[in-house]
């Protein structure tokens, strides 16, 4: 299989600040239809998931194939380290990102393959159950 994708580490940039601001006053293009039930971005797959104690927000996100995503990732918890680890539809591992508490990654990549693309955390503390088990995931699906 043909996977293309690059891996941006930013550490909590003013860039990313002014992309939050800008995605959250809607200076990103919007798909044409608001009432899809995912959320989508037809220019550039800006994507924002909150990562919260145990949980991602939104937990389901759709995106085109061959397009590029751009997946900014909030951890929102206090405290509770996070990591967001993507693998393809056969389990082969295409991110892995840590992001401490009150930080932001972005991450940008491409997928060609449509299919199904667990995400999850893994974070584990002592004998208690891990994150993913507690409820910490969510799928990204490629059209
Ligand atoms: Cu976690």
């Amino acid at each position: 299989m043909l996977y293309f994708f690059y891996y941006t580490r930013l550490i909590v940039g003013i860039a990313v600040l002014v992309g939050q601001w800008a995605f959250t006053h809607g200076l990103y293009a919007q798909p044409a239809d608001s009432s899809l039930p995912h959320r989508e971005a037809s220019v550039g797959q800006q994507i924002i998931i909150s990562m919260e104690s145990y949980s991602f927000t939104p937990p389901e996100v759709v995106v085109e194939a061959g397009k590029p995503i751009t997946l900014t990732l909030n951890n929102e918890s206090f405290l509770i380290p996070h990591n967001f680890l993507l693998d393809d539809p056969s389990g082969i591992r295409l991110v892995d990102a840590d992001i401490s508490s009150g930080d932001t990654e972005v991450v940008t990549l491409t997928l060609i393959e449509p299919g199904i693309y667990p995400f999850y955390c893994d974070k584990k503390l002592f004998f208690f159950p891990s994150h993913r088990e507690q409820g910490m995931e969510g799928r990204l699906i490629v059209r």
